[in-house]
């Protein structure tokens, strides 16, 4: 998911690039305003943490894109693509480490393992809303 400011500072392409031109295959896009409620959801392990009601703020302060892409080993790249949670640790060449300066704004969610996608692509997603495309070039990706 790309939060508000990277729809705000017009970044949405120079980020989306990034995991197409890596190979990964875009299943599902929606740009959506969330709710509180599902923003509460999509972060219920945060629930109490100092930082959750900033994180909620955020996330429902402006449109986000949510987006489902596929590949082998697809949590492992894109959290690779994106790198470390906070910019003090994200290196540069990764989307954080180039677009982000503060943890609380760090630009882009990245589900963490298969369990966290399957629920979180549930959350915002119908399941006619995602589309199983032929992939015609595999044989070079
Ligand atoms: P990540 O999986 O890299 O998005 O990281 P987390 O699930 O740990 O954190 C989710 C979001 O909480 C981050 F995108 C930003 C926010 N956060 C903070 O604002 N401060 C923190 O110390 C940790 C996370």
């Amino acid at each position: 998911m790309l939060k508000p400011g990277v729809i705000n500072r017009r970044l949405v392409g120079e980020v989306i690039s990034r995991l197409e031109k890596k190979g990964l295959k875009l299943v599902g896009m929606k740009l959506m305003k969330i709710s509180r409620e599902l923003a509460e959801k999509h972060y219920a392990e945060h629930v109490g943490k100092p930082f959750y009601n900033d994180l909620v703020n955020y996330i429902t302060s402006g449109p986000v894109l949510a987006m489902v892409w596929q590949a082998d080993d697809c949590i492992t790249l894109v959290r690779k693509l994106c790198g470390a949670t906070s910019p003090a640790e994200s290196q540069p060449g990764t989307i954080r480490g180039d677009y982000c300066s503060h943890t609380q704004h760090n630009i882009i969610h990245a589900s963490d393992s298969d369990e966290s996608a399957e629920r979180e692509i549930n959350l915002f997603f119908k399941p006619e809303e995602l589309i199983d495309w032929h992939e015609a070039l595999q044989e070079w990706l």
